[in-house]
């Protein structure tokens, strides 16, 4: 794919649409068949669990890490607890941002949100043991040689950071805080860097990190997933706007009626529009040095331009 092309053909739409599916669907399986494996007795709380991880998520995160793995040259199924444990996260996360203390949402992905559907204690329980779960299934890859144990280390260190107070968690604070107060393009930026970004650069780090790529490479990944998990946000702020509520599963408008900074309302649709692509040109500016096994990821910073959620 040529670097210097400014959005997709018909065709390659049609074509990356297969493709993503099939990078979905791969990501689900391997999910399930490693959260079947970590939990084999039932418990009345993986009902719950359960209702949060498979309502139609997009799983961008687990498709993030078996890209960074197999642009490392590693076999797939060893990324899978990596893969599992940052979509856990994920959903944790959005579990606890929809509780009535938080962002207060009744529907997620088009279903009742999860204490809606299961009462706020079962909500709470269920994020947490996610999120315990998460390091549960790292701790537990049992695959790995010495080497790989060793990579793992670094990639657990790394989740935690980005998922902790020092990452998305401190991403959430600042985003409460900010209601109903004058913020700038900075303030904007850094609340949704560690809301956001951070899970996606993990995300993309661990399969590279786990499958050994060199140093330079890894860097290159980081301003990709850093660029890619801004046009994300942006692209997010614009779906709240202009988007369509049975493709988003939710109402729009949220942010405008919780008072929340956004960059339409900052800048404006149109620059927030221009700004969304550049992040996307951005991102693929920094996989010059990768040739055609990059492809996914140049396609994937395209969707998002045209993603309808
Ligand atoms: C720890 C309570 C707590 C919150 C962490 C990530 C986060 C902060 C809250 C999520 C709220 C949110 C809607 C953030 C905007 C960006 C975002 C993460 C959207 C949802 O991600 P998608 O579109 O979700 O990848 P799917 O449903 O496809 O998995």
């Amino acid at each position: 794919m040529n670097e210097s092309k400014k959005s997709l053909t018909a065709e390659e739409e049609a074509l990356f649409n297969k493709w993503l599916q099939q990078k979905k669907d791969f990501a689900e399986n391997s999910i399930k068949e490693c959260l079947e494996q970590v939990y084999p007795e039932k418990k009345a709380i993986h009902d719950v669990m359960n209702y949060a991880m498979y309502n139609g998520g997009k799983r961008l995160r687990p498709i993030l890490v078996f890209e960074g793995a197999e642009i490392a040259g590693m076999e797939l199924q060893k990324a899978v607890p990596a893969a599992c444990a940052l979509e856990m996260i994920h959903c944790y996360s959005l579990v606890h941002d929809d509780l009535p203390a938080m962002d207060d949402d009744d529907y997620r992905r088009g279903k009742l949100s999860c204490h809606k559907a299961f009462g706020e204690d079962m909500a709470i329980l269920a994020g947490d043991a996610l999120l315990t779960g998460a390091f549960e299934v790292l701790a537990g890859a049992i695959c790995y040689n010495d080497l790989e144990r060793t990579r793992l280390l670094r990639v657990i260190g790394e989740i935690a950071l980005a998922a902790g107070s020092n990452g998305m968690i401190s991403g959430q604070v600042l985003d409460l805080k900010s209601e109903d107060q004058n913020i700038n393009q900075a303030d904007l930026r850094e609340i949704h860097e560690l809301k956001t970004g951070r899970l996606f650069v993990a995300s993309l780090r661990a399969g590279a990190i786990l499958g050994g790529l060199d140093a330079e490479s890894l860097e290159e990944l980081t301003l990709y997933a850093e660029n890619f998990g801004l046009a994300f946000q942006i692209t997010d702020d614009i779906l709240d706007v202009i988007g369509n509520e049975q493709d988003m599963g939710k109402p729009i408008g949220s942010d405008e009626k919780s008072h929340k900074a956004t960059y339409p309302g900052l800048f404006g649709m149109e620059k927030a529009q221009e700004m969304a692509r550049e992040s996307v040109i951005n991102c693929i500016d920094n996989l010059r040095g990768f040739g055609t096994k990059a492809d996914f990821l140049r396609y994937l910073a395209y969707y998002l331009l045209g993603r309808s959620n």
